[in-house]
């Protein structure tokens, strides 16, 4: 079992966190590849509950090696806080890796998120206001800052004057605000510096030395399909790789060395922030999902938007990805429902569409079709095999996976770690 690659197939929160955690006693290395601290992974182990927003989640279990690749971006602040409440509750955290190629969040990227969000009021994407579009920003535009840059306090210096110049003349001329500076950011970055030394490594070449050694490293994306910067809901998307080519450039591995790749669909669908969402419900339906699947944000607080199963966008998942197994989350949540619609297809202005539709108005205007399914009203939260579970469950779960483009292997059946039922 080289490299399995773990991404969300829907708007994010499908329960990445407790799919990895699952895998944890089998995997040597787990990876975040893309993304920062805008993620959230809720993880509950008997009765503790871990909210991760920066941490790979295989952090919480024992042996695992964690590293954060090249292709994520890193709040120096967040890490050591986040690294600091584990350490209070006994998690070793030793272990952990840093690329030294991964950007870093600061203080500038951070203000500009919530300026330029607030500045474009009704056209905002919704971010998490984390700093994420800016950082990768200045990393497609080449004036980035590094980890391993903060090691040489000159070349910082030199780099965070570059970065700042332009966005100085920004903040003050187009948003009114103070300028930002260059010693207060370089003095905030080289405190961690101390820190940060033992944990950075060429994590290329250690998954590469790992993966050689017949190790399994499991990568675990941020955010999902959806929301990733190319084949998302763009430009309501987040702005890194969040789909499974991503673990390649944002590790550094070969891509020929993912053998499988994991796709968490929730049994119906969520969404944060603004954009497109056709199976979105505005009804009683909608708040029944929101409550009982308690769909509130693990970053941010804020109430995600809920609707139906959409099955064009799982198999749109599963054809970016090429998914090799589902993982399909929060069956649960759906008990006590009298019938379950599922969008089989769209229509748009008159048009069938059985695929998610390229065009971006399209996707804007899609309404979708349903087909409806029987409900259960049993307690599936004990349900350990397929047949555990009551006649329309299954059913469900069938039909589904039918319109889905890859087998479903596990079902969540309750938050807990070892509330599943394992298939395959
Ligand atoms: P950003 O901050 O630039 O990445 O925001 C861009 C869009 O991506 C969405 N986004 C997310 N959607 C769902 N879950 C996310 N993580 C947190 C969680 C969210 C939270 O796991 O619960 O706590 O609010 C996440 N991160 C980014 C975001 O809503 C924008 O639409
Ligand atoms: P992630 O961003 O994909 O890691 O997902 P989040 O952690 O943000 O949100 C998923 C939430 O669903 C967490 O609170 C999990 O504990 C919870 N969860 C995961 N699987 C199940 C399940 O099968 N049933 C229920 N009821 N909750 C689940
Ligand atoms: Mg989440």
């Amino acid at each position: 079992m080289p490299a399995i690659v773990i991404i969300g197939a829907q708007w994010g929160d499908e329960g990445k966190g407790k799919a990895t955690d699952l895998l944890g006693s089998r995997i040597d290395y787990v990876v975040k590849f893309n993304g920062g601290n805008n993620a959230g992974h809720t993880v509950v182990i008997g009765n503790q509950k871990y909210a991760l927003h920066l941490l790979p989640s295989g952090i919480l279990t024992e042996g695992v090696t964690p590293v954060i690749g090249n292709g994520v971006v890193v709040d120096l602040e967040v890490l050591f806080d986040e690294l600091d409440a584990l350490i209070a509750r006994g998690v070793d955290v030793s272990k952990l890796k840093v690329s030294a190629n991964a950007h870093l969040i600061t203080h500038y990227h951070r203000t500009l998120d919530k300026v330029t969000e607030r500045f474009l009021g009704s056209r905002s994407i919704g971010t998490t206001g984390r700093g994420i579009g800016p950082t990768y920003a200045d990393k497609i535009n080449r004036v980035g800052i590094r980890v391993q840059d903060i090691f040489d306090e000159n070349i910082l210096r030199q780099k965070v004057e570059a970065a700042l110049d332009q966005k100085n003349h920004l903040l003050v001329k187009i948003y009114n605000r103070r300028a930002i500076s260059a010693d207060e950011v370089v003095e905030s970055l080289l405190s961690y510096a101390d820190r940060l030394r033992p944990m950075m490594a060429d994590t290329a070449l250690e998954l590469y030395e790992a993966l050689e050694d017949g190790k399994n490293v499991l990568f675990e994306a941020g955010q999902a399909t959806m929301l990733d910067v190319d084949h998302g809901t763009y430009p309501f998307v987040t702005s890194s790789s969040a789909t499974a080519g991503g673990a390649a450039t944002g590790s550094g591995i070969g891509p020929g060395r993912i053998e499988r790749v994991i796709g968490i669909v929730k049994a119906y669908t969520t969404r944060v922030g603004a954009g497109p969402f056709p199976t979105e419900l505005f009804d009683a339906s909608g708040e029944f999902l929101r409550a009982n699947g308690f769909e509130f944000g693990t970053t941010t607080g804020r109430p995600r938007r809920c609707g139906w199963y959409d099955a064009p966008i799982a198999r749109y998942s599963a054809r970016i990805n090429g998914v090799t197994d589902f993982v399909l989350t929060k069956l649960d949540v759906l008990t006590g429902l009298e019938t379950i619609p599922v969008c089989v297809a769209y229509d748009v202005d008159g048009v069938r569409f059985d695929e998610m539709p390229v065009s971006q108005s399209d996707f804007h205007h899609a309404v979708p079709i349903y087909e409806e399914f029987p409900g259960w009203s049993e307690d599936i939260s004990g349900a350990r095999t397929f047949d555990d579970l009551p006649k329309n469950a299954q059913d469900y779960v069938l039909a589904v996976e039918a319109m889905s483009g890859s087998r479903i292997s596990v079902i969540g059946v309750g938050p807990g770690r070892d509330e599943v039922v394992v298939r395959h």
